[in-house]
């Protein structure tokens, strides 16, 4: 008489199936801890925004507005050097504005959040609004979100810098970053040729290089070249909530920071030691 098979070889032998049924479960979308859509939709307490009116910082107060989502702002008057305070850099450790606090985070505990860009994502997953979920909307909306990060922000930046408040003009310097803003400006120029946003619907994207590109005039750039970039721009600055965000006004005098010897040791001289 044939022996019967061990129990653990029959329990092997059973659980086939079972573990090809597995991975074909695994192949469908997981759902990531943490990466959850749409929780933020009863947002009771206000998100505190740790603010000043500046590129980075519009980008924050217009997706809070656009998502409909109650904040207050904390004015961070980088001219005063209260990015090194300690405060402030408990939130944001790399001393810059914007940072946000959000009192109901993922797990519905406060959470803060620094860099811009990660905030556009923080409240996009948040509130499931100016995001993507479709994993391939994802790649393109996060694509142009660290296009701006990486590219238009620092070298706008820069182009400010140089043409604005650098001590001496230099001439090398100021071409350097005019010719490669102009080259992000022609980017986004050809990219807006074929479509109305730069991933097609209104993103984080957009507000992300909206708040850097409304600027052209500081970057040396002539709009009149970029004839998409033009349209695109207007229609953003056309939206009630980036209007409302952007007439949010700080009753602090904003420091001249051609002139004020202080403001220009915080801001340009510090190396945050
Ligand atoms: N990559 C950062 C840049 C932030 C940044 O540079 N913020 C400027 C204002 S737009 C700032 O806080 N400057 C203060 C300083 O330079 O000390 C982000 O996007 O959040």
């Amino acid at each position: 008489m044939a022996k019967r098979p061990s129990k653990t070889k029959r329990r092997k032998a059973k659980s086939k199936p079972r573990a090809a049924a597995k991975v074909a479960a695994r192949s469908k979308p997981i759902a990531l801890k943490g990466a959850q859509v749409g929780w933020g939709k009863l947002q009771k307490q206000p998100i505190v925004v740790y603010y000043w009116a500046t590129p980075n910082g519009w980008k924050i107060t217009i997706m809070l507005e656009e998502c409909g989502l109650p904040y207050t702002i904390k004015p961070v008057n980088i001219g005063k050097g209260e990015q090194f305070e300690p405060e402030f850099e408990a939130v944001s450790p790399n001393n810059r504005i914007p940072a946000i606090v959000d009192p109901e985070g993922p797990d519905g505990k406060p959470i803060s959040v620094f860099e811009s860009g990660a905030i556009l994502e923080y409240l996009g997953r948040k509130t499931g609004k100016l995001y993507a979920s479709d994993p391939r909307k994802l790649v393109e909306v996060q694509e142009w979100t660290y296009w701006q990060m990486a590219n238009l922000g620092p070298l706008a930046g820069q182009a400010h810098h140089f043409r604005l408040y650098a001590p001496e003009k230099i001439p090398y310097a100021i071409e350097r970053y005019e010719t490669q803003v102009k080259r992000l400006y022609n980017v986004m120029d050809k990219r807006l040729a074929t479509r109305e946003f730069l991933c097609g619907a209104y993103s984080i994207a957009d507000i992300a290089s909206f708040c850097w590109a409304r600027r052209w005039d500081r970057q040396g750039q002539n709009i009149e070249a970029f004839p998409n970039v033009k349209r695109w721009l207007a229609a953003i600055e056309a939206r009630p909530a980036v209007k409302r965000a952007l007439a949010i006004r700080i009753d602090i005098v904003p420091t001249d920071l051609k002139s004020d010897e202080n403001a220009r040791r915080f801001l340009f001289q510090s190396t945050g030691r």
